[in-house]
């Protein structure tokens, strides 16, 4: 079974002190309001309504967890995020970013990756460039063009290689992947789901446990 369709809802954080102690892994999805951060949680884990998705704007003002791993054990967690951009400012307060999910974006050392959302209409705008700015750059970056669906191939590709090339020019080094996606159509989600589950492995540069069992003592 994959990792992500064991997801289960853990718990919300509406003020910073609710939010959970570090611990294992968490991948947050981040974007604009409306980018369609909760329905592509939900198509990624194959749930109908595990992530609240809604038509209005700025619904979702906590930070909702969602535990993955076997029943009885959380061995990652996914994180629904509050949209920004919603009252015209790029990291408002009326969207709780600066109290909550800016913070947590910043300084959470649980964080291993964040899945940006941008509608594939509105491609990359300065709230976007201005959060992506703001995560740490030993946290991985992946950017969903979402809604895809509302475009032909041509012009999803067109509209790529444009964010690709912003991109690169915004932040040059940082390599950022850009992925067609769309949960009505199903595109791009198992590209999605092994960034993700890649992301949420154990750390690769771990020594091995075997190995270290077969290591001579003195
Ligand atoms: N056409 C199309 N519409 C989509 C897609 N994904 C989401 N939507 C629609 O976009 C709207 C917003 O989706 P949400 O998932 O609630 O967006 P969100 O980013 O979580 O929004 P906030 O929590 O308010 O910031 C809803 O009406 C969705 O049905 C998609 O792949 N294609
Ligand atoms: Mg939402």
């Amino acid at each position: 079974m994959r990792l992500l369709s064991t997801a289960r809802f853990a718990t919300t954080v509406a003020l910073p002190r609710q939010m959970p102690p570090e611990g294992p892994p968490e991948v947050a999805f981040v974007g604009r309001s409306n980018s369609g951060k909760s329905t592509a949680i939900n198509t990624l884990c194959e749930r109908r309504r595990l992530a609240f998705a809604s038509r209005t704007p700025g619904r979702t003002q906590a930070l909702n967890f969602f535990a993955l791993g076997p029943a009885d054990t959380v061995s990652a967690l996914l994180v629904d995020t509050p949209g920004y951009g919603y009252a015209k400012v790029p990291l408002g307060v009326k969207s709780g970013w600066d109290s909550l999910a800016g913070p947590y974006l910043r300084n959470r050392r649980s964080l291993k990756g964040v899945v940006v959302m941008l509608d594939i209409r509105r491609e990359l705008t300065p709230a976007d460039a201005a959060m992506l700015d703001w995560i740490d750059p030993s946290v991985g970056l992946l950017v969903l063009l979402t809604k895809s669906d509302k475009f032909g191939h041509e012009q999803r590709q067109k509209v790529r290689r444009a964010v690709v090339a912003a991109l690169a020019a915004a932040f040059p080094g940082r390599g950022i992947e850009v992925i067609v996606f769309s949960a009505n159509a199903r595109l791009g989600l198992d590209e999605t789901r092994a960034r993700i589950e890649d992301w949420l492995a154990p750390e690769a540069s771990a020594p091995d446990a075997s190995e270290a069992g077969t290591r001579p003592l003195v």
